[in-house]
């Protein structure tokens, strides 16, 4: 199988820098990925792109650096339902890692049972056309109806112009709900619009629906320059981020999206991204839920 990178890919930061914000201790980076190595873990045929490698070591040697204690693997879509490489993140982690995978609704029990042993504890059901063929929602509910009863949550990637269209399939899901990205606001828009007050009524209206306050690079149109004289990149994301954080600060998770995959015009500097949080949640309060005791309570219940 080609290894060819997609044209235009980039590669993750080489040399991220120590952040200056202190991250507390037992902190989670709960949205994070592996890629192959695709000579061992090969990426699947059905792919929409061709990342760089990124391996388990590198992920760990990233999160020892930034100072986060423990990682949740997301299952990226150029690994299309085989889990494999998640996996084996997962059972070299010394429990240290949670996973996210990518079913079928082939897939024996045996294999979830497997799957929960090693430290699955969701699946992800992604709706970004660029990034995945569209799956059933017959064949989406029957799986969030299996992996209801092992605790599983479901995880849900879409763009914020399509909450109208499945927010009746997620009301309908059996399970915690936990939203990518903020549901990928136009952060153009103003914070208190409609589009970004749909969102908001959303999370409101359904209690056991979460979201990741990450993703400001993939997000910000003002982009990573600093403004103002403050080490923050990423100033247009922050009130979209803050309003969630500050309004739902039990039910927001917070990750480093490592290794980044997709992204065109620039590579965020991981330092700088941890350096971004106390500006969306500014109080050591906030700063422990979103960092500790939320993603403990979904991914680590029993510590
Ligand atoms: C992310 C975002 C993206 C990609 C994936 O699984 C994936 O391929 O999630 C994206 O391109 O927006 O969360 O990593």
């Amino acid at each position: 199988m080609s290894l060819t990178k997609t044209p235009g890919w980039l590669d993750w930061h080489p040399h991220p820098s120590k952040p200056v914000f202190r991250l507390p201790p037992g902190a989670v980076d709960a949205h994070c990925h592996v890629f192959g190595p695709g000579e061992t873990f090969p990426y699947a045929p059905e792919r929409k792109y061709t990342p760089c490698d990124a391996s388990r070591q590198q992920l760990f040697a990233l999160r020892d650096h930034l100072g986060f204690a423990r990682n949740v693997i997301v299952q990226a879509t150029c690994h299309g339902a085989d889990n494999r490489a998640l996996v084996d993140a997962l059972v070299h982690s010394a429990g240290r890692a949670r996973g996210i995978a990518t079913l079928r609704r082939t897939v024996p029990d045996a294999e979830l049972q497997a799957m929960h042993r090693a430290g699955v504890r969701g699946v992800r059901f992604n709706f970004v056309r660029r990034l995945v063929d569209f799956t059933p929602k017959d064949e989406l509910l029957e799986i969030a109806g299996r992996i209801a009863p092992l605790g599983w949550h479901v995880v849900v990637y879409f763009e914020a112009a399509d909450l109208p269209e499945l927010e009746d399939f997620f009301t309908a899901l059996p399970t915690v709900v936990v939203v990518d990205h903020m549901g990928r606001p136009d952060v153009t828009k103003p914070v208190d619009g409609p589009e970004f007050a749909r969102f908001v009524a959303f999370m409101r209206d359904n209690p056991n629906v979460w979201s990741k306050v990450s993703c400001p690079e993939r997000l910000s149109a003002s982009g990573p320059a600093a403004l103002d004289g403050e080490r923050h990149a990423y100033a247009d994301v922050v009130p979209f981020a803050r309003h969630l954080v500050e309004n739902f600060p039990d039910r927001v998770l917070w990750g480093t999206d490592w290794p980044h995959p997709n992204l065109k015009d620039h590579m965020p500097d991981d330092g700088l991204l941890v350096d971004f949080i106390p500006h969306i949640a500014p109080t050591p309060a906030l700063q422990h839920k979103l960092l500790v005791a939320n993603p403990m309570r979904l991914y680590w219940p029993e510590e």
